[in-house]
């Protein structure tokens, strides 16, 4: 499944962008305080979607995983990102809030528990998925998330399908460790990047905000290190990185387009390695506690 999956997302985000604006009345307003909240790949995809919301100056806005939203504090409203609209934690937060909090949901599944406690909600029925490895209901949402925004996002669409019909640069999979890298909106995406690794290839993967990189993490750098930046990389870090001996990747499409290539490459290693994608190792579709 995850890869018919992965290769339909130019025109899942074809369609998310296209709702962008029917569904404007539903989503953050400018002015709001916002949280967005997520499990796993929901949260790398709030975390990124926070700091795009920031950045456009519509407003104040924080991510958190659910389980770790700070008790007590208040916001306008709260974002939920989840697939499956099942998630233990998002429900948890989502009833726990208080009345003066808006609860938006951005979900897979209209017929769900997250569904039926929500005050507004953007059902992206067509980017659901049968995998467990999630790959385009997150981007989907994300698509949706930024073209609300107003984020110019043409050229995304063909980025997708350049990411999906180039080779993949020669040599990665034989590679020992993955480290993602990325600044403002991509930092969530190279967590991202990194889970998928983990999920479908088992691999040994990290990720950073790119100038954090340096403070620590570089020190396991080798020459079997794979340094993928998306997005654009701040000055000199390139030639740090070289200088380990790593191999470098810069990013040039769009980062969620970059994306589209490491979910590719998390294929491509899990078939080298002999593992079946569609049966990722200790994970379910959704986790109920
Ligand atoms: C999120 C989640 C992720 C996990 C895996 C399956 O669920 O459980 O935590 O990484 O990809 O999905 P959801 O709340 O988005 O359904």
């Amino acid at each position: 499944h995850v890869a018919q999956e992965l290769a339909s997302q130019p025109e899942c985000w074809r369609v998310a962008a296209g709702m962008a604006q029917g569904l404007a009345h539903r989503l953050p307003q400018a002015g709001e305080r916002v949280a967005v909240v997520g499990c796993g790949t929901s949260y790398f995809m709030a975390q990124a979607y926070a700091s795009l919301r920031e950045s456009s100056g519509q407003g104040e806005t924080d991510a958190f995983a659910a389980s770790e939203f700070p008790a007590g504090r208040s916001y306008d409203r709260v974002v939920a990102l989840s697939r499956s609209g099942t998630t233990t934690e998002v429900l948890g937060l989502l009833g726990q809030l208080g009345g003066s909090t808006r609860r938006t949901v951005v979900i897979g599944d209209p017929d769900t528990p997250m569904a039926a406690m929500a005050d507004d909600k953007a059902v992206l029925e067509f980017a659901d998925e049968k995998s467990v490895v999630q790959t385009r209901f997150a981007t989907s949402a994300l698509t949706l998330l930024r073209a609300h925004l107003g984020l110019h996002t043409d050229g995304v669409v063909e980025d997708a399908q350049v990411a999906l019909s180039e080779p993949l640069p020669p040599g990665l999979v034989e590679c020992g460790q993955f480290t993602f890298l990325g600044q403002g909106w991509s930092a969530g995406l190279a967590n991202e990047a990194a889970l998928k690794m983990r999920e479908a290839a088992l691999a040994w993967t990290e990720a950073y905000p790119a100038m954090e990189y340096r403070h620590g993490p570089i020190s396991i750098s080798t020459r079997s290190t794979v340094t993928w930046m998306l997005g654009d990389a701040p000055a000199g870090l390139m030639e740090e990185v070289h200088a380990t001996g790593a191999r470098w990747v810069a990013g040039r499409l769009d980062p969620l387009a970059e994306l589209v290539r490491v979910q590719r490459l998390a294929l491509a290693v899990a078939d080298a390695r002999g593992l079946d994608p569609d049966r990722p190792r200790h994970l379910t579709r959704s986790v109920i506690l």
